[in-house]
Protein backbone atom coordinates (compact mmCIF):
# COMPACT_ATOMS: atom_id res chain seq x y z
CA UNK A 1 0.00 0.00 0.00
CA UNK A 2 1.17 3.73 -0.11
CA UNK A 3 2.58 3.63 3.16
CA UNK A 4 4.83 0.54 2.63
CA UNK A 5 5.58 2.13 -0.42
CA UNK A 6 6.44 5.74 1.35
CA UNK A 7 8.66 3.17 3.75
CA UNK A 8 10.80 2.32 0.55
CA UNK A 9 11.10 5.91 -0.59
CA UNK A 10 12.15 7.63 2.82
CA UNK A 11 15.65 5.82 2.68
CA UNK A 12 16.77 7.67 0.10
CA UNK A 13 18.00 10.92 -0.15
CA UNK A 14 14.77 13.67 0.12
CA UNK A 15 15.76 14.59 -3.83
CA UNK A 16 16.49 11.13 -5.27
CA UNK A 17 12.85 10.01 -3.11
CA UNK A 18 11.16 12.80 -5.11
CA UNK A 19 12.23 11.92 -8.60
CA UNK A 20 11.35 7.80 -7.53
CA UNK A 21 8.26 8.80 -6.17
CA UNK A 22 6.92 9.80 -10.36
CA UNK A 23 8.26 6.35 -11.24
CA UNK A 24 6.26 4.22 -9.45
CA UNK A 25 2.67 3.48 -9.14
CA UNK A 26 0.25 1.23 -7.59
CA UNK A 27 -2.03 0.63 -10.10
CA UNK A 28 -5.76 2.18 -9.07
CA UNK A 29 -8.66 2.10 -11.57
CA UNK A 30 -11.02 4.35 -9.26
CA UNK A 31 -8.09 7.18 -9.81
CA UNK A 32 -8.56 8.22 -13.69
CA UNK A 33 -5.52 7.94 -15.45
CA UNK A 34 -2.23 7.60 -13.35
CA UNK A 35 0.57 9.35 -14.54
CA UNK A 36 3.58 7.96 -14.82
CA UNK A 37 7.51 9.63 -15.36
CA UNK A 38 9.51 7.50 -17.80
CA UNK A 39 12.49 7.81 -20.18
CA UNK A 40 14.23 10.50 -17.56
CA UNK A 41 17.86 10.25 -16.70
CA UNK A 42 18.42 7.40 -14.10
CA UNK A 43 20.18 8.75 -10.65
CA UNK A 44 23.90 9.02 -10.70
CA UNK A 45 24.93 6.33 -7.96
CA UNK A 46 21.41 4.49 -8.26
CA UNK A 47 22.36 0.82 -10.22
CA UNK A 48 19.34 0.04 -12.53
CA UNK A 49 19.45 -2.41 -15.14
CA UNK A 50 19.33 0.37 -18.26
CA UNK A 51 21.62 0.25 -21.34
CA UNK A 52 23.41 2.73 -23.63
CA UNK A 53 22.21 4.14 -26.95
CA UNK A 54 24.59 2.27 -28.95
CA UNK A 55 23.22 -0.82 -26.96
CA UNK A 56 20.10 -0.07 -28.89
CA UNK A 57 21.25 0.99 -31.81
CA UNK A 58 23.53 -1.58 -33.18
CA UNK A 59 22.78 -4.03 -30.77
CA UNK A 60 19.42 -3.70 -30.76
CA UNK A 61 17.67 -2.84 -34.32
CA UNK A 62 20.75 -3.23 -36.83
CA UNK A 63 22.54 -5.79 -35.04
CA UNK A 64 19.88 -8.48 -36.16
CA UNK A 65 20.04 -7.78 -39.96
CA UNK A 66 22.12 -10.69 -41.52
CA UNK A 67 23.49 -10.30 -44.75
CA UNK A 68 24.99 -6.91 -43.44
CA UNK A 69 28.47 -6.61 -41.60
CA UNK A 70 28.23 -4.23 -38.13
CA UNK A 71 31.36 -2.43 -37.44
CA UNK A 72 31.87 -0.94 -34.64
CA UNK A 73 34.01 2.26 -34.24
CA UNK A 74 35.16 2.01 -30.77
CA UNK A 75 37.61 0.07 -28.30
CA UNK A 76 36.97 -3.15 -28.29
CA UNK A 77 34.33 -3.32 -25.29
CA UNK A 78 31.35 -2.29 -26.93
CA UNK A 79 31.96 -4.89 -29.32
CA UNK A 80 32.48 -7.30 -27.56
CA UNK A 81 29.56 -7.38 -24.92
CA UNK A 82 27.64 -7.07 -28.37
CA UNK A 83 28.72 -10.17 -29.54
CA UNK A 84 25.59 -12.57 -29.87
CA UNK A 85 25.07 -11.67 -26.37
CA UNK A 86 21.22 -10.90 -27.34
CA UNK A 87 20.77 -14.22 -28.79
CA UNK A 88 18.70 -12.91 -31.84
CA UNK A 89 18.92 -16.21 -34.57
CA UNK A 90 19.69 -16.31 -38.27
CA UNK A 91 19.55 -18.30 -40.96
CA UNK A 92 20.57 -17.89 -44.51
CA UNK A 93 19.74 -19.49 -47.75
CA UNK A 94 23.38 -18.71 -48.68
CA UNK A 95 25.52 -19.51 -45.60
CA UNK A 96 28.27 -16.71 -47.27
CA UNK A 97 25.55 -14.11 -46.32
CA UNK A 98 25.28 -14.60 -42.97
CA UNK A 99 27.80 -12.45 -40.87
CA UNK A 100 26.01 -12.49 -37.58
CA UNK A 101 28.57 -14.70 -35.89
CA UNK A 102 31.01 -12.23 -36.20
CA UNK A 103 32.75 -9.16 -34.41
CA UNK A 104 33.85 -6.83 -36.48
CA UNK A 105 35.46 -3.50 -34.54
CA UNK A 106 37.95 -1.06 -35.15
CA UNK A 107 39.60 -2.14 -32.05
CA UNK A 108 40.41 1.78 -31.09
CA UNK A 109 43.46 2.39 -29.41
CA UNK A 110 45.18 5.11 -26.92
CA UNK A 111 46.81 6.43 -30.48
CA UNK A 112 43.99 6.28 -32.42
CA UNK A 113 41.82 8.36 -29.69
CA UNK A 114 44.88 10.75 -29.45
CA UNK A 115 45.52 11.25 -33.27
CA UNK A 116 41.93 9.97 -34.50
CA UNK A 117 40.17 6.55 -36.10
CA UNK A 118 38.95 7.75 -39.40
CA UNK A 119 41.68 6.21 -40.99
CA UNK A 120 41.32 3.19 -39.28
CA UNK A 121 38.07 3.04 -40.21
CA UNK A 122 38.47 3.41 -43.65
CA UNK A 123 40.83 0.78 -44.06
CA UNK A 124 38.21 -1.68 -42.17
CA UNK A 125 35.91 -0.99 -44.62
CA UNK A 126 37.80 -2.06 -47.40
CA UNK A 127 39.22 -5.04 -45.31
CA UNK A 128 35.58 -5.95 -44.61
CA UNK A 129 34.34 -5.65 -48.45
CA UNK A 130 37.30 -7.83 -49.77
CA UNK A 131 37.15 -10.42 -47.04
CA UNK A 132 33.15 -10.82 -46.22
CA UNK A 133 31.45 -9.11 -49.81
CA UNK A 134 28.53 -8.67 -47.70
CA UNK A 135 25.32 -7.02 -49.02
CA UNK A 136 25.87 -3.85 -47.31
CA UNK A 137 27.52 -2.32 -44.10
CA UNK A 138 26.68 -0.20 -40.94
CA UNK A 139 29.09 1.72 -38.72
CA UNK A 140 28.10 2.36 -35.38
CA UNK A 141 29.96 4.85 -33.15
CA UNK A 142 30.80 4.43 -29.55
CA UNK A 143 31.08 6.97 -26.82
CA UNK A 144 35.04 7.66 -27.93
CA UNK A 145 34.07 8.61 -31.67
CA UNK A 146 31.89 11.50 -30.61
CA UNK A 147 34.11 13.10 -28.15
CA UNK A 148 37.30 13.08 -30.57
CA UNK A 149 35.10 13.85 -33.49
CA UNK A 150 35.56 11.64 -35.91
CA UNK A 151 33.34 12.30 -39.01
CA UNK A 152 32.28 8.58 -39.83
CA UNK A 153 29.36 10.10 -41.91
CA UNK A 154 32.01 11.44 -44.53
CA UNK A 155 34.00 8.36 -43.85
CA UNK A 156 30.72 5.96 -44.94
CA UNK A 157 29.91 8.49 -48.12
CA UNK A 158 33.49 8.11 -49.52
CA UNK A 159 33.53 4.16 -48.97
CA UNK A 160 30.33 4.21 -50.48
CA UNK A 161 31.80 5.82 -53.61
CA UNK A 162 34.67 3.93 -53.83
CA UNK A 163 33.03 0.32 -53.25
CA UNK A 164 29.32 0.61 -55.29
CA UNK A 165 27.29 -0.66 -51.92
CA UNK A 166 24.91 0.82 -49.18
CA UNK A 167 27.25 2.06 -46.60
CA UNK A 168 25.65 3.90 -44.05
CA UNK A 169 26.57 5.20 -40.47
CA UNK A 170 25.19 5.62 -37.09
CA UNK A 171 26.53 8.57 -34.80
CA UNK A 172 24.94 6.42 -31.58
CA UNK A 173 27.31 7.10 -29.02
CA UNK A 174 26.59 5.62 -25.41
CA UNK A 175 25.89 8.86 -24.29
CA UNK A 176 23.46 10.40 -27.23
CA UNK A 177 20.44 9.56 -24.47
CA UNK A 178 19.70 8.08 -21.24
CA UNK A 179 19.04 4.30 -22.02
CA UNK A 180 18.75 2.00 -25.00
CA UNK A 181 15.88 3.81 -26.08
CA UNK A 182 17.61 6.69 -28.15
CA UNK A 183 19.86 4.22 -30.13
CA UNK A 184 16.43 2.35 -31.25
CA UNK A 185 15.66 6.25 -32.76
CA UNK A 186 18.50 6.75 -33.93
CA UNK A 187 18.64 3.17 -36.05
CA UNK A 188 15.06 3.82 -37.28
CA UNK A 189 16.18 6.81 -38.81
CA UNK A 190 19.26 5.60 -40.60
CA UNK A 191 16.98 2.72 -41.87
CA UNK A 192 13.80 4.84 -43.16
CA UNK A 193 16.93 7.09 -44.53
CA UNK A 194 19.42 4.57 -45.71
CA UNK A 195 17.37 1.50 -46.42
CA UNK A 196 13.74 1.41 -47.16
CA UNK A 197 12.34 2.05 -50.50
CA UNK A 198 15.45 1.30 -52.00
CA UNK A 199 14.45 -1.58 -53.62
CA UNK A 200 12.94 -1.55 -57.20
CA UNK A 201 8.91 -3.70 -56.04
CA UNK A 202 6.33 -1.60 -57.49
CA UNK A 203 3.91 -4.08 -56.19
CA UNK A 204 3.06 -6.99 -53.57
CA UNK A 205 4.00 -10.68 -54.20
CA UNK A 206 1.33 -11.36 -52.72
CA UNK A 207 -1.90 -11.18 -51.84
CA UNK A 208 -1.59 -10.69 -47.93
CA UNK A 209 1.67 -9.30 -47.60
CA UNK A 210 2.63 -7.96 -44.46
CA UNK A 211 6.31 -6.61 -42.75
CA UNK A 212 6.76 -7.53 -38.87
CA UNK A 213 8.15 -4.83 -36.81
CA UNK A 214 10.08 -5.02 -33.45
CA UNK A 215 10.26 -8.51 -33.66
CA UNK A 216 14.13 -9.93 -33.37
CA UNK A 217 13.93 -13.12 -33.81
CA UNK A 218 15.09 -13.70 -29.96
CA UNK A 219 15.61 -17.60 -29.45
CA UNK A 220 13.64 -18.33 -32.80
CA UNK A 221 10.42 -16.31 -31.59
CA UNK A 222 10.01 -14.75 -35.45
CA UNK A 223 10.07 -18.15 -36.90
CA UNK A 224 8.00 -19.75 -34.29
CA UNK A 225 5.34 -16.49 -35.78
CA UNK A 226 5.97 -16.63 -39.44
CA UNK A 227 4.98 -20.67 -39.37
CA UNK A 228 1.54 -19.98 -38.47
CA UNK A 229 1.60 -16.97 -40.29
CA UNK A 230 2.62 -18.52 -43.60
CA UNK A 231 0.07 -21.52 -42.62
CA UNK A 232 -2.33 -19.24 -43.15
CA UNK A 233 -1.87 -17.56 -46.50
CA UNK A 234 0.16 -14.21 -45.19
CA UNK A 235 3.14 -13.62 -47.16
CA UNK A 236 6.31 -12.10 -44.49
CA UNK A 237 7.97 -9.11 -46.60
CA UNK A 238 10.75 -8.33 -43.95
CA UNK A 239 10.95 -8.80 -40.56
CA UNK A 240 12.56 -5.59 -38.66
CA UNK A 241 15.12 -7.37 -37.87
CA UNK A 242 15.43 -10.55 -36.66
CA UNK A 243 16.77 -13.10 -39.15
CA UNK A 244 16.15 -10.16 -41.37
CA UNK A 245 17.84 -8.94 -44.55
CA UNK A 246 19.02 -5.34 -46.37
CA UNK A 247 17.78 -7.51 -49.16
CA UNK A 248 14.24 -8.02 -47.74
CA UNK A 249 14.33 -4.62 -45.75
CA UNK A 250 14.96 -2.15 -48.78
CA UNK A 251 11.58 -3.81 -50.48
CA UNK A 252 9.26 -3.58 -47.34
CA UNK A 253 7.56 -0.36 -49.14
CA UNK A 254 5.70 -2.95 -50.40
CA UNK A 255 3.59 -4.20 -47.74
CA UNK A 256 -0.45 -3.79 -47.32
CA UNK A 257 0.25 -3.70 -43.65
CA UNK A 258 2.61 -3.58 -40.65
CA UNK A 259 2.55 -5.58 -38.00
CA UNK A 260 4.00 -3.72 -34.57
CA UNK A 261 5.22 -6.32 -32.04
CA UNK A 262 7.79 -4.36 -29.69
CA UNK A 263 6.09 -0.95 -29.69
CA UNK A 264 8.92 0.88 -28.19
CA UNK A 265 12.15 -0.05 -30.14
CA UNK A 266 10.11 0.58 -33.98
CA UNK A 267 7.45 2.48 -33.66
CA UNK A 268 9.12 5.51 -35.31
CA UNK A 269 9.22 3.39 -38.12
CA UNK A 270 6.16 2.23 -38.52
CA UNK A 271 4.58 5.77 -38.19
CA UNK A 272 7.15 6.96 -40.91
CA UNK A 273 5.87 3.86 -43.28
CA UNK A 274 2.38 4.99 -43.14
CA UNK A 275 3.31 8.99 -44.23
CA UNK A 276 5.09 7.24 -46.36
CA UNK A 277 3.57 4.89 -48.30
CA UNK A 278 0.31 4.97 -46.73
CA UNK A 279 0.62 1.58 -44.97
CA UNK A 280 -1.05 1.17 -41.72
CA UNK A 281 0.38 -0.40 -38.54
CA UNK A 282 -1.78 -3.13 -36.56
CA UNK A 283 -0.09 -3.63 -32.98
CA UNK A 284 -0.08 -6.96 -32.18
CA UNK A 285 1.53 -9.41 -29.66
CA UNK A 286 2.59 -13.58 -30.20
CA UNK A 287 3.36 -13.93 -26.67
CA UNK A 288 0.60 -15.89 -25.33
CA UNK A 289 -1.95 -17.97 -26.30
CA UNK A 290 -4.96 -15.23 -26.19
CA UNK A 291 -3.01 -12.70 -27.53
CA UNK A 292 -2.07 -14.61 -30.53
CA UNK A 293 -5.31 -15.75 -31.77
CA UNK A 294 -6.57 -12.05 -30.71
CA UNK A 295 -3.66 -10.57 -33.33
CA UNK A 296 -4.31 -13.52 -36.00
CA UNK A 297 -8.14 -12.26 -36.18
CA UNK A 298 -7.53 -8.68 -35.78
CA UNK A 299 -5.30 -9.27 -39.10
CA UNK A 300 -7.94 -10.82 -40.83
CA UNK A 301 -10.45 -8.53 -40.24
CA UNK A 302 -8.02 -5.61 -41.33
CA UNK A 303 -8.31 -7.48 -44.88
CA UNK A 304 -11.54 -8.46 -44.83
CA UNK A 305 -11.81 -11.31 -46.71
CA UNK A 306 -13.86 -13.89 -46.02
CA UNK A 307 -11.70 -16.88 -46.67
CA UNK A 308 -8.47 -15.32 -45.21
CA UNK A 309 -10.90 -15.23 -42.00
CA UNK A 310 -12.28 -18.76 -42.20
CA UNK A 311 -8.58 -20.08 -42.63
CA UNK A 312 -7.93 -18.13 -39.66
CA UNK A 313 -10.09 -19.56 -37.32
CA UNK A 314 -8.89 -23.11 -39.04
CA UNK A 315 -5.70 -23.00 -38.07
CA UNK A 316 -6.26 -21.52 -34.38
CA UNK A 317 -8.14 -24.48 -33.91
CA UNK A 318 -5.96 -26.97 -35.26
CA UNK A 319 -2.52 -25.36 -33.17
CA UNK A 320 -4.89 -25.40 -29.90
CA UNK A 321 -5.86 -28.93 -30.55
CA UNK A 322 -2.20 -29.86 -30.44
CA UNK A 323 -0.93 -27.18 -27.49
CA UNK A 324 -3.63 -27.82 -24.69
CA UNK A 325 -3.30 -30.86 -23.86
CA UNK A 326 0.47 -30.15 -23.27
CA UNK A 327 0.04 -27.10 -21.80
CA UNK A 328 -2.31 -29.06 -18.82
CA UNK A 329 0.15 -30.34 -16.65
CA UNK A 330 2.83 -27.12 -16.27
CA UNK A 331 -1.17 -25.45 -15.45
CA UNK A 332 -1.29 -27.50 -12.71
CA UNK A 333 2.18 -26.49 -11.52
CA UNK A 334 2.13 -22.77 -12.01
CA UNK A 335 -1.58 -22.26 -10.36
CA UNK A 336 -1.53 -19.71 -7.93
CA UNK A 337 1.91 -18.45 -8.12
CA UNK A 338 2.90 -14.79 -8.70
CA UNK A 339 5.82 -13.32 -10.26
CA UNK A 340 7.39 -9.48 -10.88
CA UNK A 341 7.60 -9.03 -15.44
CA UNK A 342 10.13 -6.24 -14.84
CA UNK A 343 11.79 -6.43 -18.59
CA UNK A 344 13.52 -3.62 -21.05
CA UNK A 345 10.08 -1.98 -23.10
CA UNK A 346 7.44 -3.69 -24.60
CA UNK A 347 8.15 -7.52 -22.56
CA UNK A 348 7.37 -6.46 -19.31
CA UNK A 349 3.67 -5.89 -20.51
CA UNK A 350 3.88 -8.79 -23.15
CA UNK A 351 4.60 -11.83 -21.17
CA UNK A 352 1.67 -10.42 -18.67
CA UNK A 353 -1.07 -12.17 -20.43
CA UNK A 354 1.22 -15.79 -20.95
CA UNK A 355 1.61 -15.86 -17.54
CA UNK A 356 -1.72 -15.11 -16.84
CA UNK A 357 -2.50 -17.84 -18.61
CA UNK A 358 -0.59 -20.03 -16.78
CA UNK A 359 -2.21 -19.32 -13.99
CA UNK A 360 0.53 -16.73 -12.45
CA UNK A 361 -0.38 -13.19 -11.75
CA UNK A 362 1.77 -10.60 -11.97
CA UNK A 363 1.94 -8.27 -9.05
CA UNK A 364 4.79 -6.00 -10.34
CA UNK A 365 5.64 -5.02 -13.69
CA UNK A 366 7.59 -2.16 -15.02
CA UNK A 367 10.14 -1.00 -18.47
CA UNK A 368 14.25 -0.02 -18.07
CA UNK A 369 13.54 2.31 -20.31
CA UNK A 370 9.95 2.70 -22.54
CA UNK A 371 7.88 5.74 -22.32
CA UNK A 372 5.21 7.08 -21.15
CA UNK A 373 3.27 6.13 -24.27
CA UNK A 374 4.23 2.60 -23.41
CA UNK A 375 2.47 2.51 -19.79
CA UNK A 376 -0.32 4.86 -20.82
CA UNK A 377 -1.59 5.21 -23.99
CA UNK A 378 -0.71 6.38 -26.80
CA UNK A 379 -3.32 9.51 -26.60
CA UNK A 380 -0.46 11.06 -23.94
CA UNK A 381 1.97 11.33 -26.50
CA UNK A 382 1.11 15.13 -27.47
CA UNK A 383 1.31 15.89 -23.71
CA UNK A 384 4.96 14.13 -23.15
CA UNK A 385 7.09 17.26 -22.47
CA UNK A 386 10.08 17.39 -24.37
CA UNK A 387 13.47 17.60 -22.38
CA UNK A 388 16.96 18.51 -23.23
CA UNK A 389 18.12 14.26 -23.57
CA UNK A 390 14.65 13.64 -25.93
CA UNK A 391 15.54 16.77 -28.11
CA UNK A 392 18.70 15.15 -29.38
CA UNK A 393 17.48 12.76 -31.76
CA UNK A 394 15.17 14.56 -33.98
CA UNK A 395 11.98 13.05 -35.80
CA UNK A 396 12.68 12.50 -39.05
CA UNK A 397 10.50 15.10 -41.34
CA UNK A 398 8.96 12.48 -44.01
CA UNK A 399 6.75 13.67 -46.65
CA UNK A 400 4.23 11.08 -48.74
CA UNK A 401 6.45 9.39 -51.46
CA UNK A 402 4.84 10.98 -54.84
CA UNK A 403 5.06 7.76 -56.71
CA UNK A 404 4.20 5.16 -54.22
CA UNK A 405 2.23 6.43 -52.01
CA UNK A 406 -1.17 4.08 -51.90
CA UNK A 407 -4.32 4.09 -49.40
CA UNK A 408 -4.33 0.18 -48.73
CA UNK A 409 -8.09 0.67 -47.91
CA UNK A 410 -10.53 3.25 -47.87
CA UNK A 411 -10.40 5.95 -45.96
CA UNK A 412 -14.15 5.08 -44.08
CA UNK A 413 -13.36 1.58 -43.82
CA UNK A 414 -10.41 2.10 -42.06
CA UNK A 415 -12.21 4.76 -39.70
CA UNK A 416 -14.97 1.75 -38.96
CA UNK A 417 -11.70 -0.58 -38.22
CA UNK A 418 -10.14 1.67 -35.98
CA UNK A 419 -13.08 1.61 -33.61
CA UNK A 420 -12.71 -2.48 -33.14
CA UNK A 421 -8.82 -3.09 -33.73
CA UNK A 422 -5.58 -1.45 -32.59
CA UNK A 423 -4.65 0.27 -36.00
CA UNK A 424 -1.81 3.11 -35.35
CA UNK A 425 -3.07 2.56 -31.63
CA UNK A 426 -1.10 1.44 -28.84
CA UNK A 427 -2.85 0.99 -25.36
CA UNK A 428 -0.03 0.71 -22.96
CA UNK A 429 0.70 -1.97 -20.46
CA UNK A 430 -1.59 0.06 -17.54
CA UNK A 431 -4.70 -0.57 -18.47
CA UNK A 432 -4.29 -4.54 -18.50
CA UNK A 433 -2.48 -4.90 -14.89
CA UNK A 434 -4.50 -5.47 -12.21
CA UNK A 435 -5.71 -2.97 -8.96
CA UNK A 436 -3.35 -2.89 -6.67
CA UNK A 437 -0.40 -4.00 -8.58
CA UNK A 438 2.85 -2.22 -8.76
CA UNK A 439 4.03 -0.69 -12.01
CA UNK A 440 7.93 0.58 -11.39
CA UNK A 441 9.59 2.08 -14.07
CA UNK A 442 13.63 2.19 -14.27
CA UNK A 443 13.49 -0.40 -11.26
CA UNK A 444 17.07 -0.48 -9.26
CA UNK A 445 18.91 -2.82 -7.26
CA UNK A 446 17.53 -1.36 -3.84
CA UNK A 447 14.04 -1.11 -4.63
CA UNK A 448 13.87 -4.66 -6.28
CA UNK A 449 15.24 -6.00 -3.04
CA UNK A 450 12.67 -4.52 -1.18
CA UNK A 451 9.89 -5.70 -3.50
CA UNK A 452 10.64 -8.87 -3.54
CA UNK A 453 11.04 -8.97 0.46
CA UNK A 454 7.70 -6.90 0.74
CA UNK A 455 5.39 -8.78 -2.07
CA UNK A 456 7.35 -12.69 -2.09
CA UNK A 457 6.93 -13.18 -5.73
CA UNK A 458 7.30 -17.15 -6.83
CA UNK A 459 9.33 -16.11 -9.46
CA UNK A 460 10.72 -13.17 -10.62
CA UNK A 461 11.70 -12.34 -14.51
CA UNK A 462 13.65 -9.54 -15.57
CA UNK A 463 17.47 -10.08 -17.02
CA UNK A 464 21.64 -10.46 -16.16
CA UNK A 465 22.03 -8.06 -13.86
CA UNK A 466 19.28 -8.76 -11.22
CA UNK A 467 18.99 -12.20 -11.93
CA UNK A 468 20.93 -13.30 -8.77
CA UNK A 469 19.43 -11.10 -6.59
CA UNK A 470 16.72 -13.25 -5.97
CA UNK A 471 18.40 -16.55 -6.17
CA UNK A 472 20.15 -15.74 -3.54
CA UNK A 473 16.57 -14.91 -1.80
CA UNK A 474 15.69 -18.35 -2.65
CA UNK A 475 13.48 -17.26 -5.55
CA UNK A 476 13.49 -18.51 -9.20
CA UNK A 477 13.96 -16.02 -11.51
CA UNK A 478 13.39 -16.07 -15.66
CA UNK A 479 15.48 -13.99 -17.94
CA UNK A 480 13.23 -12.54 -20.06
CA UNK A 481 15.44 -11.23 -22.57
CA UNK A 482 17.42 -14.23 -23.47
CA UNK A 483 15.23 -16.82 -22.44
CA UNK A 484 18.19 -18.63 -20.39
CA UNK A 485 19.21 -20.06 -23.61
CA UNK A 486 15.85 -21.29 -24.43
CA UNK A 487 12.57 -20.43 -26.15
CA UNK A 488 11.08 -20.15 -28.50
CA UNK A 489 8.25 -18.71 -26.36
CA UNK A 490 6.29 -16.83 -29.04
CA UNK A 491 3.18 -18.18 -30.59
CA UNK A 492 1.61 -21.37 -29.70
CA UNK A 493 4.43 -23.61 -29.32
CA UNK A 494 6.45 -21.54 -27.66
CA UNK A 495 3.51 -21.24 -24.82
CA UNK A 496 4.61 -24.48 -24.24
CA UNK A 497 8.45 -24.02 -24.01
CA UNK A 498 7.61 -21.15 -21.73
CA UNK A 499 5.14 -23.44 -19.63
CA UNK A 500 7.97 -25.83 -19.37
CA UNK A 501 10.30 -23.62 -18.27
CA UNK A 502 8.83 -22.02 -15.32
CA UNK A 503 7.46 -25.27 -13.96
CA UNK A 504 10.98 -26.55 -13.93
CA UNK A 505 11.96 -23.57 -12.11
CA UNK A 506 9.25 -24.06 -9.93
CA UNK A 507 9.51 -28.00 -8.89
CA UNK A 508 13.68 -28.02 -9.09
CA UNK A 509 14.67 -29.07 -5.44
CA UNK A 510 17.55 -26.60 -5.63
CA UNK A 511 15.42 -24.05 -3.71
CA UNK A 512 15.95 -26.60 -0.61
CA UNK A 513 19.35 -26.48 -1.24
CA UNK A 514 19.68 -23.22 -0.34
CA UNK A 515 20.70 -21.03 2.15
CA UNK A 516 20.65 -17.37 1.80
CA UNK A 517 24.95 -16.22 2.48
CA UNK A 518 23.40 -13.72 5.20
CA UNK A 519 21.64 -17.08 7.27
CA UNK A 520 24.57 -19.08 8.02
CA UNK A 521 27.70 -17.01 7.68
CA UNK A 522 28.88 -13.75 9.46
CA UNK A 523 29.17 -10.68 7.79
CA UNK A 524 32.56 -10.43 8.47
CA UNK A 525 35.74 -12.96 9.93
CA UNK A 526 37.80 -11.75 11.83
CA UNK A 527 39.22 -11.54 15.59
CA UNK A 528 39.97 -8.88 17.88
CA UNK A 529 43.47 -8.45 18.82
CA UNK A 530 44.24 -7.31 22.50
CA UNK A 531 45.80 -4.46 22.44
CA UNK A 532 49.10 -4.24 24.34
CA UNK A 533 48.87 -0.13 26.12
FE1 LIG B 1 11.60 -4.33 -27.71
FE2 LIG B 1 13.11 -6.31 -27.61
FE3 LIG B 1 11.98 -5.21 -25.48
FE4 LIG B 1 13.87 -3.84 -26.79
FE5 LIG B 1 15.94 -4.83 -25.31
FE6 LIG B 1 15.25 -7.33 -26.17
FE7 LIG B 1 14.06 -6.24 -24.09
MO1 LIG B 1 16.50 -6.93 -23.93
S1 LIG B 1 13.52 -4.53 -28.70
S2 LIG B 1 12.04 -3.17 -25.94
S3 LIG B 1 15.84 -2.96 -26.35
S4 LIG B 1 11.12 -6.32 -26.99
S5 LIG B 1 17.11 -6.37 -26.06
S6 LIG B 1 14.28 -8.10 -27.99
S7 LIG B 1 14.74 -8.21 -24.37
S8 LIG B 1 15.55 -4.99 -23.30
S9 LIG B 1 11.91 -5.90 -23.48
C1 LIG C 1 20.65 -4.61 -24.09
C2 LIG C 1 20.45 -6.05 -24.45
C3 LIG C 1 19.63 -6.82 -23.45
C4 LIG C 1 20.37 -7.05 -22.16
C5 LIG C 1 19.75 -8.13 -21.35
C6 LIG C 1 20.00 -8.19 -19.88
C7 LIG C 1 19.24 -8.17 -24.11
O1 LIG C 1 19.82 -4.00 -23.43
O2 LIG C 1 21.65 -4.07 -24.51
O3 LIG C 1 20.23 -7.18 -19.23
O4 LIG C 1 19.91 -9.31 -19.37
O5 LIG C 1 18.09 -8.46 -24.21
O6 LIG C 1 20.17 -8.89 -24.48
O7 LIG C 1 18.43 -6.12 -23.19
Amino acid sequence: DDKTLEAILNEFPAKVKRSRKKHILIKNSDAGPQEIEANTRTIPGIMTNRGCAFAGCKGVVLGPLKDMVHIVHGPIGCAYYSWMTRRNKAKSEDPKKNFLSYCVSTDMQESDIVFGGEKKLARMIDDVVEIFNPNAITISATCPVGLIGDDINTVARLAREKHGINITAYTCEGYKGVSQSAGHHIANNGLMENIIGQGELEEPPAKYTINILGEYNIGGDSWEVERVLKEIGYHVQAVMTGNGSYEDLKNAHIAQLNLVQCHRSINYIASMLETKYGTPWLKVNFIGIRATIESLRNMAQYFGDEALIKKTEEVIEKELMEIEPQLEPYKKICQGKTTFCFVGGSRGHHYQGLYGELGIKTVLAGYEFAHRDDYEGREVIPNIKPDADSKNIPDLHVLPDENRYRLKIPAERMEELKKKIPLSYYAGMNTTMQDGSIIVDDLNHYETEEFIRILKPDIFSSGIKDKYIPHKMGIPSKQLHNYDYSGPYAGFRGAVNFARDVSMSFITPAWNFIVPPWKDKPLLEGSIEQCSE
